[in-house]
């Protein structure tokens, strides 16, 4: 559970390579496209900068597809609105795991008042990150600000999951975690998530490395609201940092 120096290294050039790997995808997003050309274009673009693979099956979730948890990415075309993109690479044998929920020309409205929940949720947790703190207790600041919000029944699942070698690792970030306490070395993800059937889902997640004095963000791709609205064709524009 707790990463060396090597094996930190390792989840940061996959990130590294996943965040680049995306700013190229979404420079060459065109609407009607389908789901699985824009995944055949992030796995390219991760390959040909040094992904052995992809960490897991990427998920392209185009509008509606986007509040089904585990949506298959399939032959349906990205629209305007809604695209929700959960990737990550593997380089060196290490995973990195990211999801962004982008507007394709906009964020419908309702999206981005749960696009506000989420990320507000998702930044309490992180800085509630550091050693000592109970696993079950990360996830109940992000699933307390979510609730309080109404939309506590639309997050059925865990805050995150420690991740290296595999995807999913020990420990995990949810209510049953409380008595997993966190220690420096560990690196987890912190993924809130909410999903209306049929309407559409916001989930915003990063991988950070618990640090000897709180926490330390190993990915960085722009998460504010107004870099989440880009414009096909021209969106590679948008997004670099
Ligand atoms: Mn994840």
């Amino acid at each position: 559970m707790r990463k060396d120096e090597v094996e930190i290294a390792a989840i940061e050039r996959a990130a590294s390579v996943h965040q680049d790997a995306m700013r190229a995808a979404l420079a060459n997003l065109s609407i009607g496209m389908t789901e699985l050309e824009f995944c055949a274009s992030l796995e390219y673009e991760m390959k040909v900068r040094g992904a052995s693979g992809p960490s897991f099956g990427t998920m392209v979730c185009s509008g509606a597809h986007s509040s089904i948890i585990h949506h298959v990415t399939g032959p349906g075309k990205i629209e305007r609105g809604t695209l929700l993109l959960d990737w990550g690479a593997i380089v060196d044998g290490y995973c990195s795991d990211m999801t962004r929920t982008f507007g394709v020309g906009e964020l419908p409205p309702k999206v981005r008042e749960l696009y506000d929940v989420v990320l507000e949720a998702q930044t309490a947790a992180i800085d509630a990150c550091a050693p000592g703190k109970i696993c079950a207790e990360i996830d109940a600041v992000a699933r307390g600000i979510i609730d309080r919000a109404g939309f506590g029944a639309y997050f059925g699942h865990g805050l995150g999951h420690g991740l290296g070698l595999d995807i999913h690792e020990e420990p995990y970030f949810n209510d049953l975690a409380t008595e997993v306490a966190l220690e420096p070395g560990m690196v987890m993800t912190v993924e809130p998530g909410i999903y209306l059937p049929g309407v559409g889902g916001v989930r915003i997640e990063d991988d950070v490395l618990i640090t000897d004095d709180g926490c330390r963000l190993l990915t960085s791709f722009p998460k504010d609201p107004e870099a989440a609205v880009i414009e096909p064709g021209r969106v590679g524009d948008t997004i670099h940092a």
